[in-house]
């Protein structure tokens, strides 16, 4: 005889909770089906984008993928890369890549973006807009109605030298939507410095933007303007991962 018997208790068998890291990691992992070896690859900046790299790293060392060679979008991703035996290369000797895959900050319903977030707007705009295919990486947070929307940093890259100047004059011109205008800081309160030795001037909207392609285009004609991040009509795929699944938008 047992000494005591309790009746034992069933416990409902509730689905593992997934972090924000898992669903950057599944939208990571899907993304890679699309690499073949043999291609040219845009890698990409940021938190998703580095699960990326460090699979792709890992299919590498396993003999699945060979032949690919990296173009990097920051040194942040270079270093990553390297680290990892990824081999590498640049733009000037890599003018056509066949895919680049990279992270997002919002995606609206048009798979129109906002990215820079991290910083590397300026390289990964050039290594995106030079890619056959870009495929977007995110989790459902970085989902939006309109851009502008989430009410987080809209960055703008601008050489040093003007950067008042252009804050002045994009909060100017988005004062209908009520924005406010700052210059990105490091912790230590000196200016971030972009890789390219530029500074960044962040606009958070109180609502979204209304026209993405008019606001640009509008952005790019400031002098001293180097680029924004509104990432129009330039996503060819964006693998949104979930708590109920990874989904792949295309248009
Ligand atoms: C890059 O990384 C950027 O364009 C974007 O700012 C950022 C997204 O970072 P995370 O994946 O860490 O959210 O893709």
């Amino acid at each position: 005889f047992r000494k005591s018997h309790k009746p034992f208790s069933i416990k409902a068998q509730s689905a593992p909770v997934l972090t924000q890291d898992d669903l950057k990691k599944l939208a990571a992992d899907k993304a890679v089906d699309y690499v073949k070896s043999g291609m040219v690859l845009g890698l990409g900046t940021g938190s998703t984008a580095a699960f990326v790299v460090s699979k792709l790293g890992e299919l590498l060392k396993s003999g699945e993928l060979k032949d690919i060679v990296g173009i990097p979008t920051s040194k942040r991703t270079e270093e990553q890369a390297r680290s990892l035996g990824i081999p590498l290369s640049v733009l000037d000797d890599h003018p056509k890549l066949d895919l680049a895959i990279d992270g997002a900050d919002e995606v609206d319903p048009d798979l129109n973006l906002v990215k820079g977030r991290g910083g590397a707007l300026l390289r990964e705009k050039m290594v995106e807009a030079a890619s056959d295919k870009f495929v977007v990486v995110a989790d459902e947070t970085k989902l939006v109605d309109g851009l502008g929307g989430s009410k987080l940093a809209m960055p703008v890259e601008v050489v040093q030298f003007c950067w008042k100047y252009n804050l002045v004059r994009l909060k100017e011109l988005f004062n209908e939507e009520g924005v406010e205008a700052k210059l990105r800081l490091n912790d230590d309160g000196k200016p971030y410095v972009t890789d390219n030795s530029n500074y960044i001037v962040d606009l958070y909207f109180q609502t979204p933007i209304r026209d993405g392609y008019a606001a640009g285009k509008e952005i790019l004609s400031f002098e001293g303007v180097v680029e924004h991040g509104l990432f129009l009509d330039m996503a060819t795929a964006v693998i949104i991962a979930g708590t109920s699944g990874v989904e792949v938008k295309t248009k």
